[in-house]
């Protein structure tokens, strides 16, 4: 059904775009499966459960817990996710042409393979900057990540040593 839509990402960690991103999402339909997909492309800095655990929390924080479930997939294709959820939407956030580069292929292969639409959000300004690979390596260096993650994250990141990253 296109009332029920995807918002998948690898959420490594969660970010103040992909907040905005799920926001908006929430406003447009009228369930949202907010879903940590195992790139195998890139490798992880978090655990997925606990990537899980920081969405659900920032997620809360922001109050707009309704109508979202946040899971995770790591067998077989996106859109067998979407097909067993009953959705028929997916959604992506876009911040630049390199994210219409890097997503165009992947919209018209989800297309051909079950019929699946991509909706394309185009990010907020504020946070056209902003990437989880931007975050890690920040945190990773020392730096202040709290103008661009939600409070959950920060309380994460401040509890644990740069070196974890
Ligand atoms: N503002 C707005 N949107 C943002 C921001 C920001 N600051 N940062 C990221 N986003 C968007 C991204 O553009 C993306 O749409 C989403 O948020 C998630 O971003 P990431 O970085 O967490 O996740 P990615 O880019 O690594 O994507 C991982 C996916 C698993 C979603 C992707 O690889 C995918 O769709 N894979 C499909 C696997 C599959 O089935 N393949 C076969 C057919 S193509």
């Amino acid at each position: 059904s296109n009332r029920i839509a995807v918002v998948p990402g690898s959420f490594d960690p969660p970010t103040l775009g992909h907040l905005d991103i799920i926001r908006r999402s929430a406003g447009l339909y009228d369930e949202l499966h907010v879903l940590v997909v195992h790139n195998p492309d890139k490798e992880g800095m978090l655990p997925i459960a606990l990537r899980l655990r920081l969405l659900e929390q920032s997620i809360a924080e922001a109050g707009i817990e309704g109508k979202i479930t946040v899971g995770a997939w790591s067998v077989g294709l996106l859109v067998d996710y979407a097909q067993e959820v009953g959705a028929g939407v997916l959604v992506k956030g876009i911040r630049s042409q390199v994210d219409v580069a890097y997503e165009t292929p992947m919209a018209i292969v989800n297309n051909h393979l079950t019929g699946v639409e991509t909706v394309f959000l185009l990010a907020d300004p504020a946070n056209s900057a902003v990437s989880s690979s931007l975050v890690r390596q920040v945190a990773g260096l020392g730096g202040d990540v709290s103008p661009y993650v939600p409070k959950a994250v920060v309380r994460y990141l401040d509890g644990s040593s740069p070196s974890d990253f």
